[in-house]
Order: C-alpha cells, then sequence, then structure tokens
C-alpha cells in the first residue's frame, strides 16, 4: 500500500502532494513501482495533529481521486461523507484509523459499498496519543481491542472477509510499545485477519537511531521493519518507498517461502 496523503503537514512527506495534479502523478509512480493499492488521505493523523472539516478534506481528495479513476484506491479517513464520496468515485478500501469510533455512520456507509475495511488501534486521540501512553500489556490489549473491532464492523454488515487489521504503529504508543508489536505480531494475527503494518518513516524508526527527537525514520530502517513484521506475519505494508519495499520484501519472500 503506497501512501499519498493530500496534506500540508502530514509528517514525513506533508506538503509533497497538496496539489492534486502532483498527487495523482505520485500515486501512479507508486502504482507503477508495485504497489497494489494507493491510500490517499487528506488529513494527517501525525501526533499533535489538529482535525480538518468535512469540506476540507474533500477539497484535497476529491481532485486527487477524480484523476485515479480505475486504478486500486484506499481512502484514509474516519469520515462517513468522505469515506462515501470516494468510494462513489472507485476507491475500494476505507482505511479508519479509528476503527470505526470515530463517525456513527462510517460502518453503514462501507457495508453499503461493499467495500474493504482496515481497522486500526489506536489510544486516545492524534492531539494527544503521545502523551504518556500507558498499557498493562501492549500486544493483548491492542488484540482484545482489534478483536472487539471486528465483531463490531461485522454487526455493521461488513463481511469479516473485507476487514484487514492495523496494530497503528506510533498512535499512543512509545517506541518500545511499537517494536514489542512487530516482535510479537503472531498474537494479532492469531485473530484470523490480515494484519497491516504502518512503521514506514515513523519517529520510532530515527529514535532507536538515537535521535530522541526524531521526527521521521529513514527508507532503510523502514525497511529492516518491515521484512521482519513480513516473517512474522504481516500481509500489507502501507509504506511511502514502494519499490525498495516490493524489493526487501520479494527477496524475504523468497527466503520465507521458495
Ligand atoms: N499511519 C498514518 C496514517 N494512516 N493508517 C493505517 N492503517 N496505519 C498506519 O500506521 C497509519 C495510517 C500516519 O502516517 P503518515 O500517513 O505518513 O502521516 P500523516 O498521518 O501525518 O498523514
Amino acid at each position: 500500500m503506497g501512501v499519498v496523503n493530500v496534506t500540508p503537514d502530514s509528517f514525513s512527506d506533508g506538503g509533497v502532494n497538496f496539489d492534486a495534479d502532483t498527487a495523482a502523478t505520485s500515486a501512479q509512480r507508486l502504482l507503477a513501482e508495485g504497489a497494489a493499492i494507493v491510500d490517499v488521505g487528506g488529513e494527517s493523523t501525525r501526533p499533535g495533529a489538529e482535525g480538518v472539516s468535512v469540506d476540507e478534506e474533500l477539497r484535497r481528495i476529491v481532485p486527487v481521486l477524480e484523476r485515479l479513476q480505475g486504478q486500486p484506491v484506499s481512502i484514509d479517513t474516519a469520515k462517513a461523507e468522505v469515506a462515501g464520496r470516494a468510494l462513489e468515485l472507485g476507491a475500494e478500501l476505507v482505511n479508519d484509523v479509528t476503527a470505526l469510533r470515530g463517525d456513527p455512520e462510517l460502518g453503514g456507509v462501507v457495508a453499503d459499498h461493499g467495500a474493504y475495511l482496515c481497522l486500526m488501534h489506536m489510544q486516545g486521540k492524534p492531539r494527544t496519543m503521545q502523551h504518556d501512553p500507558r498499557y498493562d500489556d501492549v500486544v493483548a490489549e491492542v488484540a482484545r481491542f482489534l478483536d472487539e473491532r471486528l465483531t463490531f464492523a461485522v454487526s455493521q454488515g461488513i463481511p469479516e472477509e473485507a476487514i484487514c487489521l492495523d496494530p497503528g504503529i506510533g498512535f499512543g504508543k512509545t517506541v518500545e510499545h511499537n517494536f514489542e508489536l512487530l516482535r510479537r505480531l503472531d498474537e494479532l494475527v492469531a485473530i484470523g485477519r490480515p494484519i497491516l503494518v504502518g512503521i514506514s518513516r515513523k519517529s520510532s524508526l530515527g529514535k532507536i537511531m538515537g535521535d530522541p527527537e526524531a521526527k521521521t525514520g529513514t527508507t532503510a530502517a523502514s525497511l529492516g521493519a518491515a521484512v521482519l513484521a513480513y516473517e512474522r506475519g504481516a500481509s500489507i505494508f502501507r509504506v511511502h518507498d514502494v519499490r525498495e519495499h516490493v524489493e526487501a520484501l520479494t527477496a524475504a519472500r523468497a527466503v520465507v517461502s521458495p
């Protein structure tokens, strides 16, 4: 899954794709590099980010989706109205970082369109989630949450087969929490749905390189984490550097399952 943030402030590529033509061109490039789908988002969820209005989110994403018709697109939104418009414009998957807790209408919209859904774990809200996140057992708590949200999504009429789950790397988690989730990913795989991992360029990767103030991580660090997440059962990777991930994961797959 290639990332296309149509925002002025996303933490690793904010501003790069704020113009619709540039964003659509980036998306096409990611697809040509081997992405199975591109994830288009109009609202940054980086730590500390403020929300944007429905109108502003639509203003950002609609022109991009219009340029990507016929291509595999995922819409990164928690808003039913934005998701509905994106699905009408051909998006296939709704990537909801609130796991259907943000907008009571969203589950129905996904069900009505027969779309795929990604349910992600987040502790707290983007504005404050990195202020002292705490867990007794982060993996057990994330697994319980994802299982519960999966049951809820199915109760909204979305088939289980259409749903993938995501531990939400960086969403209300310390560096240690993030790496423990990856280390014990098999416990999330055991829920029985495909696991999506989004660690690409995240600040935890920069922090373990020795910069406690790091805002992002490098491509090389992203690849190292992705390969081991793959070995532990992750099957969808939300990444900024598609070509490099396709190469690294192709090599990893050759080792794991010849
Ligand atoms: N991470 C980000 C945004 N959306 N969706 C899922 N399912 N999983 C993730 O890990 C995830 C996500 C944050 O990363 P990015 O898109 O690079 O930045 P921003 O939220 O600032 O746009």
